[in-house]
């Protein structure tokens, strides 16, 4: 019986990639560890087989958990993270904490138990790109930009770093921006379609011409079972859909699906990046991925503004707050 241990498996990409891999019986049996932050909840994995999906509560940095964790199980995949820019802009001590103390902790683990890991980490670890250049590929020298974007390069150095001294077997994946089901609110495309819903006018950054690289969250996790399933150790793949937009693109494109009638500019986030677009040849032509949402956004976010127009209970307890706190910020 293969199990696998998955870590931020209550968030938003962790626990569509655990219902995934019960869909696809990609492991007989999932250990899901969660310190269920602000942004983990256990109605995530609601439905979901109890004999199949087992939950455990904790810290990634709790070294004596997460070793006892890792010997049990075959295979462990790595989500756990601090992942709001905005956040790390307020307060980077937690990002400190979970990303580079949580990823030692998992390497060591993985270290002394001889496990396979599989490390998710960002396109953000590249900096950002002008609007003609190249688009960032496996070998792009890491200058990341924001104390989260630091936070994730520091966990892929160190996921090297162990491959190479210690030859730990581990794969990581950069991904580009995710969206779909299950993703929190404080979020570009989950915050604006609940701000329509809840009858608010979308909020912008700036001028909002900063482009990302848009993938459906199932693209992401199916690229991730590929990896895991075909993926040469020691290797680092670049995940994307060709999804580029201007957030202006984006915001007007969900105003139209949705039928609301206007946005409005607020405050920017400094030091904001300007462009990320991924080059994901090397995951294609190794190992025969292609998205099936193959960047066509429009349909991804039809998907997308329905689930959250039918899970309003979800998102609904926490709207105010989130609300509140970018009102704070002039955002
Ligand atoms: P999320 O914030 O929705 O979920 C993170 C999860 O990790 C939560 O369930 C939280 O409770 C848990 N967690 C946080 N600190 C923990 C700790 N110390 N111990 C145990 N659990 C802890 O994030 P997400 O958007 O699902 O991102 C998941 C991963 O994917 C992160 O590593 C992120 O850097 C990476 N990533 C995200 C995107 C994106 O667009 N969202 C893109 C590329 C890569
Ligand atoms: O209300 C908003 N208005 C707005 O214009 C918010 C919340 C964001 N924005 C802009 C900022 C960004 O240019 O939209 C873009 C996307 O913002 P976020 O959803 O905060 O994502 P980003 O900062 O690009 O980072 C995301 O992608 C890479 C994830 O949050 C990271 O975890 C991932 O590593």
């Amino acid at each position: 019986m293969s199990t696998m241990l998955v870590t931020g498996g209550a968030g938003f990409i962790g626990a569509n990639f655990v219902r995934l891999t019960i869909e696809r019986g990609a492991a007989d049996h999932v250990v899901v560890l969660d310190k269920l932050t602000y942004a983990g909840r256990r109605d995530n994995l609601a439905g979901l087989d109890a004999s199949a999906v087992e939950f455990v509560e904790g810290d990634v940095c709790d070294a004596g958990l997460v070793s006892s964790l890792v010997a049990r199980a075959d295979t462990v995949v790595h989500f756990a993270a601090e992942s709001h820019n905005d956040n790390s802009l307020r307060d980077p001590s937690p990002f400190i904490h979970t990303n580079i103390l949580g990823t030692y902790t998992l390497l060591e683990a993985v270290r002394a138990h001889d496990r396979y890991l599989h490390h998710i980490s960002t396109d953000e670890v590249f900096g950002d790109l002008g609007p003609g250049d190249p688009r960032f590929t496996e070998t792009t020298a890491y200058a990341p930009s924001s104390p989260y974007s630091a936070s994730k390069a520091s966990s892929d150095h160190l996921v090297r770093a162990w491959v190479r001294s210690f030859g730990v077997r581990a794969t990581i994946s950069n991904c580009s921006n995710n969206y779909g089901p299950y993703q929190h609110i404080e979020k570009f495309i989950p915050r604006q379609i609940t701000n329509i819903l809840d009858r608010r006018t979308p909020k912008l950054y700036g001028t909002g011409e900063q482009i990302r690289d848009w993938i459906h969250v199932d693209d992401h996790n199916d690229a991730v079972l590929a990896i895991l399933s075909r993926g040469r150790s020691g290797e680092t793949y670049n995940i994307g859909s060709d999804g580029e937009a201007t957030n202006r693109t984006v915001i007007e494109l969900i105003c139209d699906l949705m039928g609301a009638e206007g946005y409005e500019h607020v405050a920017d986030r400094p030091g904001h990046d300007q462009r990320y677009a991924m080059d994901a040849s090397k995951l294609r032509t190794e190992l025969g991925w292609s998205p099936r949402y193959t960047g066509d956004l429009r349909a991804g976010l039809a998907d997308t503004i329905a689930w959250y127009r039918d899970n309003e209970a979800w998102w609904r307890p926490i709207k105010d707050a989130v609300e509140a706190g970018y009102a704070k910020r002039g955002q």
